[in-house]
């Protein structure tokens, strides 16, 4: 009992002295992944031809790192870089900065010009296994410009067990006829996954504005088929210049994460509003907002000494989130009221 009063305590003043962590998407606030339930802030970022250049920048390379260690999972897509030494750069200087360190899966250069562009994914071995990984092989038919790139993960610390995660750059002159084909790329995954239907197709869609109509989009596959379930709505701004389009998207397949994921914690993350940054800053880090979900953890709590931190964590953003202090005032009661009034 004594250690549940500590841990109150320290629950109290960590609500009295922390600042406000919390980020605003569309559709309301989402708090840094990582929290004490074994809960995942999943993300898409297509950050503009990412390469020598942009990491040469600091404050750039700095923003950076502070949108991607929001995540426990992020794609980041649009690397222009012959040499392959930005993304490490950007991976190294990203884990110098985290106790809970990432590592990647990248994937092979891809375009049908020498305009070549690689994706990648982030993610944290604490919270995920990546089983295996592949670019989707459209060879025979040559679908994409960019073709696909999966990776399945084992995820111990939600109510999945298995998950792809298919990431996707869409060619704008042809987003209609490469969206439609995201339903093949799906159907191979769950072959070669022997029937798992859990996958978050996220990416750069370019599936707004000039590069597709709202009649196109509603008669797209991706669109029709009811397997799947747009999470980033057609009305969300997804680009940080002043147009309005939806371009970066989050489609959902299988029943484990249509449970699993929370929409109230699902958008665009604004970072330029988020860390004050000016549009030529905002600019320079890219011209697309990173896409997020969040998918809840099935962890128990636990009253052990390593459980208290990361409930401080955890506890600090709920109340940063609620703007109030009543959830620590009434989980104090709770936990005293025993001790207090027996
Ligand atoms: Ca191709
Ligand atoms: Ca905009």
């Amino acid at each position: 009992m004594m250690k549940l009063a500590a841990v109150c305590c320290l629950l109290v003043l960590t609500a009295l002295t922390t600042a406000s962590t919390t980020a605003s998407t569309s559709q309301g606030t989402v708090a840094p992944g990582s929290s004490y339930d074994g809960s995942l802030l999943i993300g898409a970022f297509n950050i503009q031809v990412f390469g020598i250049s942009k990491v040469g920048k600091v404050h750039v390379l700095q923003t950076l790192v502070k949108i991607l260690k929001r995540y426990d999972l992020v794609l980041i897509q649009e690397i222009r870089d012959s040499s392959g030494t930005a993304i490490r750069t950007l991976l190294d200087t990203l884990n110098s900065e985290v106790q809970d360190k990432y590592e990647m899966a990248l994937s092979s250069r891809l375009g049908r010009t020498s305009s070549k562009e690689q994706y990648a994914y982030f993610y944290k071995p604490s919270r995920l296994t990546l089983l295996w990984n592949y670019v989707y092989d459209d060879d025979s038919e040559d679908k994409f410009e960019r073709e696909p790139f999966v990776a399945y993960f084992e995820s111990p610390t939600t109510a999945m067990e298995r998950f792809a995660m298919i990431g996707v750059h869409i060619k704008p002159s042809e987003a209609v006829a490469e969206l439609d084909h995201l339903v093949h790329v799906y159907d191979d995954y769950v072959n070669k996954s022997a029937g798992n239907t859990n996958a978050i197709i996220a990416g750069d869609f370019n599936a707004d504005c000039r590069y597709v109509s709202k009649t196109a989009l509603k008669n797209s596959l991706l669109r029709s088929d009811m397997r799947f379930r747009w999470i980033i709505p057609d009305d969300a701004d997804t680009t940080v210049a002043a147009s309005d389009c939806s371009y970066d998207r989050i489609v959902l397949a299988g029943d484990d994460l249509f449970d699993s994921y929370q929409q109230n914690r699902t958008g665009a993350f604004y970072f330029d509003r988020e860390y004050h940054l000016d549009i030529n800053m905002a600019a320079e880090v890219s011209d697309h907002y990173p896409v997020e979900m969040f998918i809840k953890g099935n962890l128990d709590l636990e009253y052990s000494p390593d459980a208290i931190q990361p409930m401080l964590t955890a506890y600090s953003d709920s109340i940063s989130r609620s703007g109030s202090f009543r959830a620590v005032v009434w989980m104090c009661l709770l936990v005293m009221g025993p001790l207090m009034f027996p």
